[in-house]
């Protein structure tokens, strides 16, 4: 006959062979964070391939959760499993634009990896920054298919699910859904969409116990401004230097905090921002004073000014090698963004005389 102490002993052992990290049974695991030991809940995650995503992908699976991991890039779904295990994460490579591919992928998930709990609607992009006028039409097209369109596409697939779970959708918005600013045109639209689709989701899945949450983070460093400015890490750099911007790990932090929240607490909206970024005023237009844009040598004048590098070498390679000079989006857009539209405006005024 077993003592009770030697059942109990036996318990936990079993109990901690089911760590999340290294692998074992993944139906059923020791959540590491409330010592419960309960049925394993699974998150899908979309744009695990970096930034925010990646960084959700492991705190998630460092809380003993199942991950499913989106992405376009196979190899970074590669690398975070060889990381996380096979029993913690299953990629499940599809671009959220493509419905057949979205479509095929879920229906050959892993077994242990098929009752979704928790869907993180995150993979999205901005593409440049330039005033309406100055901007291709494909790349705000592509903004609206991937915020948007992709979006609404893997909510409604998971809704029937999601309900019979009563689990958690997470969309990810930003500070440019409720705050203008120039050069945020399409890219603030699609995330006044995410927000508010959010909020619409909420009122018709009323009764349902599904929970939905729109995030709004401001600043943060990840490969979002080299995606948005087409590969130019000097702009890149720039934004981030000095400003101790948000971390993807900070937004992981958070989008887990709520998924870990009881099941009778919904956050709405959650909006957050480093501390070194606040709001700026409204500009205002005089009609006494000619409007003309800035080029797009004033506008890295101004940007590099501020940012602190040698402004003096950079002229010397306009002048000498303009080929060679990295633009930081060029154009007052872009010196908005990054909160420098006074010193642009100096530096305009200056040259203009
Ligand atoms: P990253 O560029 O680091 O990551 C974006 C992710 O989205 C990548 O994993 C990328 O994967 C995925 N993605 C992009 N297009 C597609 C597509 N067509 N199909 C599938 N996946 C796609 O940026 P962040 O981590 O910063 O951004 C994550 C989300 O947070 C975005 O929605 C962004 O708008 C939002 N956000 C970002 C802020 C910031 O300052 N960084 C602030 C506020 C909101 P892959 O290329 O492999 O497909
Ligand atoms: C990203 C934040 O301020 O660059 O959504 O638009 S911002």
């Amino acid at each position: 006959m077993i003592s009770r102490t030697a059942k109990r002993q036996t318990k936990t052992k079993s109990a901690s062979r089911y760590s999340p990290i290294r692998g074992g049974f993944p139906r059923r695991i020791q959540n590491p964070e409330n010592r419960e030991n309960t049925k394993r809940k699974t998150v899908l995650i979309t744009g695990a391939t970096s930034g925010f995503g990646a960084a959700m992908a492991r705190r998630f699976a460092q809380a003993g959760w199942g991950v499913i991991a989106t992405g376009r890039r196979t190899e970074r779904l590669r690398a975070l499993v060889d990381e996380l295990g096979t029993e913690t994460i299953t990629p499940a490579p599809f671009d959220v634009r493509d419905v057949d591919a979205i479509n095929a992928t879920l229906s050959s998930l892993p077994e242990a990896f098929r009752g979704i709990d928790v869907l993180i609607n995150n993979a999205g992009l901005a593409l440049g920054t330039a005033p309406a006028p100055e901007t291709r039409l494909d790349d705000w097209l592509r903004m609206i298919e991937t915020n948007v369109t992709g979006l609404v596409t893997l909510t409604h697939r998971l809704l029937p699910t999601l309900i019979e779970r009563k689990g958690l959708i997470v969309n990810l918005s930003s500070v440019a859904a409720t705050y203008p600013y120039p050069g945020g045109n399409v890219y603030g639209a699609t995330k006044a969409f995410v927000r508010q689709f959010s909020l619409g989701l909420r009122s018709d899945l009323h009764g349902t116990g599904v929970r939905v949450t729109s995030i709004e983070p401001g600043l943060a460093k990840t490969e979002f401004t080299l995606v948005r400015t087409g590969g130019d890490e000097a702009a890149s750099d720039a934004l981030y230097k000095g400003a101790d911007p948000l971390t993807a790990e900070d937004i992981a932090n958070v989008v887990c905090w709520i998924a870990s929240l009881p099941p009778h607490v919904n956050i709405n909206r959650l909006e957050l921002m480093p501390v070194s970024q606040s709001w700026a005023g409204f500009q205002v237009y005089h009609d006494h004073v000619p409007r003309r844009a800035m080029s797009r040598h004033e506008a890295d004048a101004a940007a590099l000014e501020s940012s602190s590098v040698e402004l003096n070498e950079w002229r010397n390679q306009v002048a000498t090698k303009p080929d060679t000079v990295k633009t930081h989006g060029g154009s007052r857009a872009w010196l908005a963004r990054i909160g420098l539209n006074a010193k642009a405006r100096d530096l305009h005024d200056r040259q203009s005389g």
